[in-house]
Parts: structure tokens; sequence; C-alpha cells
């Protein structure tokens, strides 16, 4: 299968590229994409070494599949083009996240709506995807009325210049800033450009990403996005309220046997996730679950997972699988 990754070269590219690898992807065929100053730079994969192409050849090339992580306005001018060469589209970016013709999948919970119709998928925000992947059977089994999300996002979240930033701010030397602030000993509360209500685009897409992947409007989201020092993972302090209520170890038991879920809850032997341990794994973690003692029907828990993994380039690769297992390419 020709399998085209535009945006090769970034953060999420490369992690792209690695799990293509490591999961065995039937690439038979690897087109990497990047812009024009890339052109030409040689990828290693699985053994052979490809030249980095530029978008119109890679559609010229008619890729079955074309997984991008390349920023909306490229998504925007270029999947339309694959899609029209009958290439499916996989996209990262927030452009088509919200767009009422296009699926936006978490394979766990709603790769069953796909079809071979859809030649544009996207996939959700990496903050998204790891709260979802908890509340999806929750919201199954006790039906969810609201949630109150405070994240603590991984600089990764915002690329190289951003890591770069942090290794700077390290050693004493002042460079190029992702951040309007030293992020070195700070927390900043702010991921994205804030839109007129207030809240961060970051913050808006867990509201309106949540509630298209679990398909109810009715759940109420809010949320508060902050960036903190790590390089690991997103982590989430989740507070539900429930339609019904719950018994704390029931949650454990139908989270222990969701898939794509560890959980990981001892306070006894102070067991419970982090990004540092988070990092290059593919599952979501969750720990810290306990009855929010202040309402009824409430209770509270801690998500961790690789923003750069299940948040992007994992989730992304799962809705690839199940598109071949399910003869959708
Ligand atoms: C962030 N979720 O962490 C956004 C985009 N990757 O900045």
């Amino acid at each position: 299968m020709k399998v085209a990754v535009v945006g090769a070269t970034g953060m999420v590219g490369e992690v792209m590229l690695q799990l293509l690898a490591e999961r065995n992807f039937p690439v038979t065929e690897l087109i990497p994409v990047a812009s024009e100053k890339s052109v030409g730079k040689q990828i290693e994969f699985m053994g052979k070494s490809y030249a980095v192409v530029g978008l119109q050849t890679a559609v010229d090339l008619k890729p079955e599949i074309a997984i991008f992580s390349a920023g909306g306005q490229t998504s925007l001018d270029w999947a339309p083009k694959f899609a029209e060469v009958g290439t499916t589209v996989i996209d990262n970016s927030s452009a088509w996240r919200m767009d009422p013709t296009k699926k936006l999948v978490v394979p766990e919970i709603n790769a069953s709506t796909l079809t071979k119709e859809d030649k544009i998928i996207a996939n959700p925000n990496c903050s998204t995807i790891q709260m979802v992947m908890v509340l999806a059977p929750l919201h199954q089994k006790y039906g969810i009325k609201r949630v109150v999300v405070s994240t603590y996002q991984s600089i990764t979240g915002t690329g190289v210049k951003a890591v770069k930033q942090l290794e700077n701010e390290y050693a004493g030397i002042q460079g190029e800033m992702a951040y309007p602030y030293p992020i070195h000993r700070n927390a900043i509360p702010q991921c994205d450009v804030f839109e007129e209500n207030g809240y961060t685009k970051e913050e808006m897409k867990l509201v309106r990403e949540t509630q298209k992947i679990m398909n109810d409007k009715t759940i109420a989201v809010t949320a508060t996005a902050i960036r903190i020092p790590v390089v690991g993972g997103h982590s989430e302090s989740v507070n539900i309220q429930f339609a019904n209520d719950f018994d704390v170890t029931e949650v454990r038991t139908i989270l222990h046997h969701t898939p794509g879920v560890v959980v990981q809850d001892n306070i006894d032997t102070k067991t419970y996730p982090m990004p540092i341990y988070a990092h290059g794994k593919d599952d979501v973690f969750v720990g810290r679950i306990r009855r929010d003692e202040s309402q009824p029907n409430t209770l509270n828990m801690w998500i961790v997972a690789d923003n750069l993994r299940k948040g992007a380039a994992t989730n992304t690769i799962q809705i690839a699988e199940y598109l071949v297992a399910n003869n959708l390419v």
C-alpha cells in the first residue's frame, strides 16, 4: 500500500514513521512529504531510503492513504486534492474536525461510523483523545451530565521550537521563544490563541470535540488548558458529574476492561499515572479515581497519555489500521 506521510520531518511525523514500522503497517511504498525546503532530503524507513517530495508530486503518485500532520492550512489546501485522486486522508490538524461532513474518530469509540465514502477523516486533538477514551465507557454506563477538566500539557504539543526554548532556558541561553513567557519553572495558562469568549482554542477543542466524538451535545464541558515544562505527555484533572450514582470499584473495573486504558490507582503504593512514565507508550493511563464528596454522582480522576502517540500518531495509525482491516481503502 502506498502511504504518504505529510509533515514527515515534524515531531508527530517522525513518530508516525516510527509507529508505521513498529506496527508493521502494510506499507509497500512510503511517500514522505514536507515543505519545499526539505524536498530531496532522505528519510530512512524499514531499511530503505526515501526522498522527501513536495505535495503535488505526492498527489500525483495517488497513495491509498495520506496521513497529515502539517498544520491546518496545508490540510485545508491539500487534503481535498488527495481525496480527488482517491486517496483517504487522515488529518491530525484541527482543519476538518468540526466540519459536519467529516468524521472525528477515536477508533475505540466511533470507528464503526467510518465508510468507504469518508475520504477526509479528522484525528481529534491530543488532549481530547485521552479524555474521551475514559469518558466514553463511563458515559455508556452512568450517563455524563458535565465535565470540568484542567490540563497540564507537555511542551511537545507546541513542537520543536518549544522544546528548544526549554533547553535554552535550562542552559541560561536567550533564544527563540515559542511562548510569550519563560516555560522553565513556570506554568503558562494559555495553550493556543484566545477566542472571543475568553477561552483558548485548546480549551474549546475539549468542549466541542468531546461532544462530537461522543455524539451527545448534552454533555456540558468546561476546560482550562495549562502549559507546563514536561515532555512525556499531557496530564488532566477531570471532574465528572453523572446522571446516575456509581460505585468507585465498578468504575475502576469498567476502565480496567476498556481497550487502550490502563488503570494505575493505588494510593497505598503511591501508584498513579505520570507523564514521565507514560512517555513512549500508546495507552491512556488513569488514576486518583475518587468520589467528589462535594456533590452527588460526581467523580474525580487523573488522566495521562503521551500526546505524540495516542494523542496523535498512534490514534491516526489505528484509524488507518481499521480502514485496512475493514476493506475501506
Ligand atoms: C498542544 N494539543 O498541545 C495542542 C496541539 N498539539 O499544543
